[in-house]
């Protein structure tokens, strides 16, 4: 593996996953891979368990660790070619970047989607340049449209945690009065397209998914319909696709209870986190034996673990 932006660059989906459970089983096995590397955590937006567990694993790998909140820290950053920088930039990606990759072996980012341009969004533009000008693989600690570091640490829980061969697994829509990104949504999808899986979606009209994302995937819009015998339902807001970046609703009724987990199939509940209780799900769920938050928060570590290991071995 060179660049880690999204499921296309992984040859083998389930080697990751078990290369994950093993790093997992014995973290420090592979602690000379990254010996004398150095990786490089750029932030332009805010992160927990994203930094945490990226430095936790890279240090497992002996990796060293620089971490920048970039988009704090750092002078204002241009991604546009040829413009005139009189605005409030200071600096170019072009520099900025081959810079960044003089000093780091790889580089891993966090960029967000600004929610204003669907299609500048989409053409994941700061992910592009980094790519184009540092000369080192860079890691996607979420971009604008996918956070496949989440997604393989998903496929991980959902793997550890099925006791069916072909489990039930539904994305549920939850609300919240604030425009998040589709990025966790879409690369959920896109991840659970290859596995052997029954991938249900569901959210009100008007909060469809880039079909490219949704694939196999089939969307029921009637939520209790969509939890029917569910053995996995993963929660998550995102703002509209079409009416790109909006909130169209805040519907309450759409958050997770007790009363809407009884319809699965004594289903687990997921979430990436962070999430606000009673708005996007009760206490009574968070707080019982269904929900896997904090299994699926730890699994990032081996998640990032199993990449950062597939991308060391690309280097010898
Ligand atoms: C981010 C998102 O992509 O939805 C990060 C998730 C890992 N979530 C938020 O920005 C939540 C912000 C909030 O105010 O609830």
């Amino acid at each position: 593996m060179n660049h880690f932006l999204s499921i296309n660059d992984v040859t083998d989906l389930s080697q990751l996953i078990s290369s994950g459970i093993s790093a997992k089983r014995n973290p420090f096995g592979d602690i000379e891979l990254g010996k004398n590397k150095t990786i490089g955590l750029l932030f332009f937006n805010s992160s927990l368990r994203t930094r945490i567990s990226t430095q936790k694993a890279a240090q497992n790998l002996g990796l060293n660790v620089i971490t920048m909140n970039v988009g704090q820290d750092g002078w204002g950053l241009e991604m546009e070619e040829g413009v005139i920088m009189n605005g409030d930039k200071a600096e170019h990606v072009k520099e900025a970047a081959a810079v960044i990759g003089s000093y780091c072996d790889i580089i891993g980012i966090r960029s967000f989607a600004g929610l204003q341009d669907r299609e500048k969004d989409y053409s994941e533009q700061v992910f592009q340049q980094f790519k184009k000008y540092a000369e080192v693989p860079i890691v996607n600690l979420e971009s604008a449209t996918r956070h496949p570091l989440q997604s393989l640490a998903d496929c991980i829980t959902i793997e550890e945690f099925k006791i069916k061969q072909r489990p039930k697994v539904v994305l549920t829509w939850l609300p919240h009065f604030k425009a998040l990104p589709q990025a966790v949504a879409n690369s959920f999808c896109e991840w659970m397209n290859p596995m052997d899986v029954e991938l249900v979606i569901t959210h009100p009209e008007g909060y469809d998914l880039a079909p490219e994302f949704v694939g196999k995937g089939q969307v029921i819009y009637d939520q209790n319909k969509a939890l029917e015998g569910a053995d996995f339902v993963y929660g998550k807001n995102w703002s509209s696709y079409q009416h790109y970046g909006q909130v169209l609703t805040d519907d309450p009724s759409w958050m997770i209870t007790e009363a809407k987990m009884a319809l699965t199939d004594n289903g687990k509940f997921m979430h990436c986190l962070p999430l606000r209780r009673n708005m996007k799900v009760a206490d009574e769920v968070l707080d019982g034996p269904r929900s896997l938050v904090i299994e699926e928060a730890a699994n990032r570590e081996w998640s990032a673990q199993a990449v950062l290991r597939e991308i060391l071995l690309g280097m010898q």
